[in-house]
């Protein structure tokens, strides 16, 4: 660990460390160059061979499809929002991973306008489909690939290294396709072969958060093009608005895992520090350090609560433009991780301070059993609203308790004391069970905990099952903590609750036709929903008959069909794999990695793209490889068919953006500095009569 070797907090404009990176710029001018010339060499020799084992398939998409036009309306700004009020599609946009269900524009026409827009509408449709317009775009695309590979079957005998590399392959192929058609760029649209970016000058959107998974992948050439764009190019110095959450897990995220790993595993994807041209041996710590500078101004709330955007240039924390200026509560509780470990390795307390400050004004609330409302006030720390769910603004409230309790060694009780709590309150008003079948679910509670409950399930509370089997074991093996004096009835309980949610997330992707889970599912359920102690029996296996009892109990609506090729079931069949070693488990992520091959995978090797409808074949294609498709889908498999010694899950902790991190002991320096409120069983806090 090393503390703020370069001081460079103090003058976060012109450190020492910008000192150190432009005189090694300067002395390095000339090499640079050659270093450069023999990495596009060896890439491309690279190159040749990958050629020969991985040749892309081809796809099919429809352009036409009214779902996908109702899809790019919704998602049509990647899910960002620039502008609440006032959406401005050309703007350069603030990245947001949810979408903004506002309608599409309400200005009143005239209806000669409007008929004359439909008019010309419908002749143009007619021209393409006379003139072949249409099938054009189908010629290019055909809707299963050719691979030997994806038609093999399991048998006893599974080589789960070459497997992997099949991974690594569809990371490289990604990866290169990004590096031809759009380098540098925030965004990748891989059919239409272009970049975006998300501020003036890019912010290494893709390339940072891809960083860590080729380190693992030991892809050494592949790491130089990154780690040179960051010293020659990535500038936090940008005078625009990025949401503090995203702009955290992934870029502070990926820069703090780039520096841990290589320090860690100095034999993966090998960076000599005193090769002519390299950066400094610093490089990511000093930018994860200049860039946490600036984001943690989001924390300078009346509350402490951040904010839910940060200007870069300005050091000026935003409030949100939508939710009635209220912040995610998730977005809020889902910082500590990063900024924990980079106090760790800064000695910089003030960074931790902040990050903590936040979950006791979050407790404060009380919420009942450990749930949080989605929406929180950054000026005054109270909830808005009583939206309960554990799916989009929920989600890593949930992770970032258990996880930090892990991080810091098992030392912060009050992180284990609240998760157990939420865990509970989760099975008591959130969990029931489908008919016919007896799934496992958590629903939602829209309007509260008293009101009803909704049986919709986002992909995103996929991360459920793996969490809560890591809560349960500590990330330990099953069978090691069984033997542990610690190991109770709850945590059987709990394990039996992960392995049920595992097979719900598992049937969302068995439902769809492509085999890649949709957005969003809705479940069939009794009235009143059975309670969790229900006795329930699910089927095992998903028969894959078209009308196989099971899919009575899911359902998924047309504005759901989407898959924006998230990682949050290959993470928690990961998790699972290691924690129970049930080989079904990597089983069935080696059938959900073939489905993204089959169904993803653009012509000509230019990538994987989101689909705007997964429940039709051919699907419709989205024209979008999200950052994540790198950082987490394609790491997870590629851990899910690694041999386990690699990251250890009980001695690193993963951040929701799947950049690992250390667990270390805290220091003197650093404490938990707060307690919970004294609270009746119900978790609600017992206010004190004067
Ligand atoms: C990622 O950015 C993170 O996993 C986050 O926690 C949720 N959304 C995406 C992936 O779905």
């Amino acid at each position: 660990m090393i503390r703020d070797p370069f001081n460079i907090h103090r003058n976060p404009a012109s450190g020492l460390a910008i000192i150190r990176t432009a005189a090694t710029r300067a002395a390095t001018d000339l090499g640079e160059k050659a270093v450069e010339a023999s990495i596009n060499a060896i890439e491309k020799s690279k190159q040749a061979v990958d050629d020969m084992a991985f040749s892309i398939p081809k796809n099919v998409p429809s352009f036409s499809n009214p779902q996908r036009q109702l899809e790019d309306r919704v998602w049509g700004n990647g899910g960002r929002s620039s502008n609440f009020l006032n959406p401005d599609r050309n703007s350069l946009p603030m990245y947001k991973d949810k979408p903004y269900a506002y309608p599409p524009s309400q200005r009143s026409r005239p209806i000669w306008r409007r008929k004359r827009v439909i008019g010309v509408f419908f002749l143009v449709v007619i021209f393409l489909y006379h003139f072949g317009g249409f099938s054009k775009q189908h010629d290019t695309f055909t809707s299963r690939p050719s691979w030997s590979w994806l038609k093999s079957e399991s048998g006893a005998n599974v080589d789960w290294i070459e497997r992997r590399e099949h991974v690594v392959d569809a990371f490289k192929v990604s990866w290169d396709s990004y590096h031809r058609y759009a380098w540098g760029h925030d965004e990748f649209h891989p059919i239409t072969k272009k970049g975006r970016q998300m501020v003036p000058h890019g912010m290494g959107w893709i390339i940072v958060d891809a960083l860590d998974t080729m380190i693992l992948m030991n892809l050494t050439s592949r790491v130089s093009q990154a780690r040179e764009w960051i010293s020659k190019y990535l500038s936090y110095d940008q005078d625009h608005d990025v949401n503090t959450f995203e702009t955290t897990i992934r870029m502070l995220g990926g820069l703090l895992s780039a520096h841990y790993l290589s320090n860690e595993f100095p034999q993966l994807a090998a960076q000599k520090d005193d090769d002519p041209g390299a950066p400094g041996e610093d490089l990511y710590l000093e930018k994860a350090k200049d860039l946490a500078d600036r984001l943690i101004s989001a924390f300078d709330s009346p509350s402490g609560i951040p904010y839910a955007s940060v200007n870069l240039a300005k050091y000026e924390g935003l409030i949100s433009h939508a939710d009635g200026g209220a912040s995610s509560t998730a977005e809020t509780t889902t910082l500590q991780l990063e900024f924990k470990y980079l106090a760790k390795l800064t000695g910089e307390k003030y960074f931790w301070d902040k990050a903590e400050k936040v979950m006791k004004v979050v407790d404060d609330n009380g919420a009942e059993g450990g749930l949080v409302p989605i929406y929180i006030y950054a000026e005054d720390g109270k909830f808005r609203g009583e939206n309960i769910r554990l799916g989009s603004r929920g989600d890593s409230y949930y992770e970032y308790l258990i996880k930090q309790y892990l991080q810091t060694s098992k030392q912060e009780s009050i992180y284990l004391e609240m998760w157990d709590e939420a865990l509970q309150g989760v099975r008591k008003h959130l969990v029931t069970y489908t008919e016919p079948s007896g799934y496992t679910i958590i629903g939602e509670r829209p309007e509260g905990l008293e009101k009803p409950l909704s049986p919709k399930m986002d992909h995103l509370v996929c991360f459920m099952p793996g969490t809560i089997a890591l809560g349960a074991t500590g990330g330990l093996t099953e069978a090691a903590a069984k033997k542990l004096p610690t190991w109770t009835k709850k945590n059987e309980d709990d394990m039996r609750l992960a392995r049920e949610l595992m097979q719900t997330c598992w049937g969302m992707y068995k439902w769809m036709a492509t085999g890649l889970a949709p957005e969003i599912t809705y479940f069939n359920i009794a009235d009143p929903p059975l309670l969790e102690s229900a006795p329930h029996n699910p089927p095992l296996q998903f028969d894959p008959d078209a009308n196989a009892e099971w899919r009575k109990d899911f359902t998924v609506h047309s504005n759901d069909v989407h898959n924006l090729q998230r990682p949050e079931t290959v993470e928690s069949l990961f998790y699972m794999w290691r924690i129970t070693g049930e080989r079904k488990y990597r089983e069935w992520g080696w059938e959900m990695f073939k489905s993204f091959m089959n169904y993803t995978a653009l012509d000509d090797e230019g990538g994987f793209t989101s689909l705007s409808n997964a429940n039709t074949i051919p699907p419709v294609t989205k024209d979008n490889m999200e950052s994540f498709w790198l950082a987490e889908t394609l790491k997870y498999f590629y851990l899910l068919f690694s041999p386990n010694d690699l990251l250890p899950l009980d001695s690193v902790v993963i951040n929701t953006e799947a950049h690992a991190f250390p667990r270390f002991q805290m220091s003197p320096l650093f404490s938990t500095g707060w307690e919970r409120k004294p609270r009746d069983k119900d978790g609600k806090i017992i206010e004190h009569v004067h």
